[in-house]
């Protein structure tokens, strides 16, 4: 009787236990051998894929959590600040806004990449209610906010989200660049802020109506410049047959010396473009409800006594 495990010919060991030994060992280094090739083929597969570091812009990267803060401001402006439209799907906005931008270089995104964007927001500011603004950004708001039925740019939905944020994607990736932006004039004549800013600056005036506003900054010497937003773009496209008057309102930095800024060679060039395009124009300096409002913050300042 042979040996028990012990193949008496061969003189291998015999046994349903080492020849079961023998096939897990065999499998066991099989399976090893697979899993390191398929896992150096995975990490070469990874190296190769892997994307090229974004493109390095001079201006400041995408707000943090820039996603989040326009679906935030969505939901705050269709539910608390104009609930007229609050059957506006805030998703699809947000959605709409990162897709405009995201993997694609910074510097070619177009005015089509946020037709969508416009279309899904389709809000309409009524006449004689429009409030245009260059250098003077923090005391039109101010006035706004009492005012609440005049607009700004800023308190229509789109300009509410957008306002203060930087964004920029890149063509090698789909995420946003947290890192640099292309800075205005300075990476590429157009980036994607830019882009918007003047789009959304155009459909602003031309969808305006009646008798439109702005609010210019007397304090400046030259209160009206031709190659700001309001000077190139917003005023060039007023639509001379839905706009009869634009009115200015000339502000002046509290306790600074108060000229007569209606009658100062910037403003004089502004009337001259309003009229040559058939439109009113109206200059009113120091307009006291703002004036009031300054006073507001300056309680003490002796010209609020
Ligand atoms: O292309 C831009 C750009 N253009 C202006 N600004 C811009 N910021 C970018 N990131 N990209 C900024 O708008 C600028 O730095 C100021 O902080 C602000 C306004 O510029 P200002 O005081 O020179 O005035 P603008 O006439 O150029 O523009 C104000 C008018 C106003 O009637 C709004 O309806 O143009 C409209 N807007 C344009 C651009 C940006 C508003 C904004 C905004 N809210 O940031």
């Amino acid at each position: 009787m042979a040996q028990r495990g012990f193949h008496p010919v061969s003189g291998e060991r015999s046994g349903r236990c080492s020849r079961n030994a023998r096939i897990g060992l065999c499998v066991g280094l099989s399976v090893a051998v697979i899993a390191t090739v398929v896992a150096v083929l995975v990490w070469h597969q990874g190296r190769l894929q892997k994307p090229p570091p974004p493109q390095k812009w001079k201006g400041r990267g995408t707000t943090s959590n820039f996603s989040h803060i326009v679906l935030g401001r969505c939901y705050t402006y269709i539910q608390f600040l104009r609930p007229e439209l609050r059957n506006r799907d805030c998703r699809k906005i947000e959605e709409a806004f990162r897709n405009a931008f995201l993997s694609k270089n910074p510097c070619q995104v177009t005015e089509q990449d946020y037709a969508p964007l416009i279309k899904l927001i389709n809000q309409t500011v009524d006449c004689n209610k429009t409030v245009f603004w260059s250098r003077s950004k923090e005391l039109v708001h101010q006035y706004t906010r009492l005012q609440k039925t005049l607009f700004t740019l800023e308190d229509t939905l789109l300009g509410y989200l957008a306002d203060d944020l930087d964004w920029c994607g890149d063509a090698g990736s789909s995420e946003m660049n947290y890192d640099s932006c292309p800075l205005r004039r300075e990476d590429c004549p157009a980036s994607a802020v830019s882009v918007f800013w003047t789009l959304a600056s155009r459909k602003f005036a031309e969808d305006a109506c009646g008798m439109v506003h702005v609010m210019l900054n007397g304090s400046l010497s030259t209160p009206f410049n031709i190659n700001s937003t309001f000077g190139s773009v917003e005023i060039l496209n007023l639509q001379p047959k839905r706009v009869h008057t634009l009115q200015a309102w000339v502000t002046h930095n509290i306790g600074e010396i108060s000229r007569d800024s209606c009658t100062s060679s910037s403003i004089n060039d502004l009337r001259s473009i309003v009229n040559n395009m058939n439109i009113t124009f109206v200059c009113q300096n120091n307009y006291r409800s703002i004036n009031f409002l300054q006073c507001v913050k300056n309680p003490e300042h002796f010209l609020c006594g």
